[in-house]
């Protein structure tokens, strides 16, 4: 696998090339930056789960790898142009760098860059990847609607996620079983992973906003309260659906619906942090993991079901030991 992630490196490096100098360097900026690339990986991955041994992954498998992270870093350019963010990836971010304008252009050049790759693996992946790309704009532009809401409910809080994480998880295995041909239930089971992964990825991405220190994050704690996106742990609090016994947190409640100051940021946040929201939002986490360890279950063992089921483990490890 080692060697396959540097061949996705490569090949994004050659996707973002452009014939304007320029451009190439804004586009290039990003990857450059590193990231997990965790949704090349699971691409791969999935496409591997065709083979009982260890083998390198195929070209197609790479490129569908490297199209699922250029829709990623595409919609990461376009998010900090919205967050108004000054950093990602350690380093400066896009637009503070170059202006919202360049920003725009970029992220949409390495969206058509991910589309044209995607037109080469076939009809179905590409008209999956545009799907995707869709869904992503409805998840985020419903988390917009919500911003500094706090009637926002858990339903809102789900089609959110759904559609900005978990859609282009459960794209990314599924490009891998398609490019694999795999038969059609093992591809809806990858799919089916994906989801459940992507679903417990985010609500994971939600608690270690709230729970890790400000040096971990390479941004202050409660990133998302300031900036309004108020998530499950915060909800569970606010409405007091934790436990059975648990009461609406009022205070929470009429400290958030606007901006923070710094001491009312660090108040939010120790409400939420010693009520039942973190608990209850991990163990939601755990039962998606769950049913992605189950979704795999009747498939035939492999190294590709190793590393998926490992990254599972890995994602529940990584929440249990920063909420701890
Ligand atoms: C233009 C495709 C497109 C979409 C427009 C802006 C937008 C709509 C959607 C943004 C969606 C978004 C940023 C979701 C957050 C997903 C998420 C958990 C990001 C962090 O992913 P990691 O942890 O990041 O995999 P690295 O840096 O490791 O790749």
């Amino acid at each position: 696998m080692a060697s396959d992630l540097q061949r996705v490196e490569a090949q994004l490096v050659d996707s973002a090339e452009s014939r304007e100098g320029f451009l190439t360097e804004i586009a290039s900026h990003l990857i450059a930056g590193g990231g997990k690339r965790v949704r090349p990986g699971f691409c791969m991955a999935a496409a591997a789960t065709a083979f009982v041994e260890d083998q390198p992954a195929s070209p197609e498998a790479v490129t569908g790898g490297v199209a699922v992270e250029l829709v990623h870093l595409g919609s990461l350019y376009h998010d900090d142009v919205m967050d108004e963010a000054e950093v990602r990836r350690t380093l400066e971010s896009v637009n503070s760098r170059w202006g919202n304008h360049r920003a725009i252009l970029a992220g949409d050049f390495l969206l058509a860059r991910a589309s044209e790759l995607a037109a080469g693996l076939g009809t179905e992946v590409a008209g999956l990847l545009a799907a995707t790309i869709g869904n992503l704009c409805e998840g985020q532009l419903l988390e917009l609607q919500y911003t500094y809401n706090t009637d926002r409910s858990e339903d809102v809080y789900f089609r959110s996620i759904n559609g900005k994480t978990a859609s282009l998880l459960a794209a990314s295995c599924r490009i891998g079983a398609l490019v694999a041909d795999l038969p059609a239930e093992h591809t809806d089971a990858l799919t089916t992973f994906g989801h459940a992964y992507g679903t417990a990825f985010q609500l994971v991405d939600d608690v270690l906003d709230l729970v890790s220190t400000d040096e971990a994050l390479g941004k202050p704690a409660g990133h998302d309260l300031e900036e309004g996106v108020y998530t499950l742990p915060v909800l569970i609090e606010m409405d007091g659906t934790g436990f059975p016994d648990s009461e609406p947190n009022n205070e929470l409640k009429s400290l958030l619906g606007g901006t923070l100051d710094e001491a009312a940021r660090l108040r939010a946040l120790d409400m939420v942090r010693s009520g039942a929201g973190i608990r209850q939002t991990i163990d939601r986490a755990r039962e998606f993991a769950e049913a992605g360890h189950s979704a795999l279950g009747d498939l035939p063992a492999s190294p590709g079901i190793v590393g998926l089921n490992a990254a599972v483990d890995y994602l529940l490890e990584s929440v249990e030991s920063a909420a701890a």
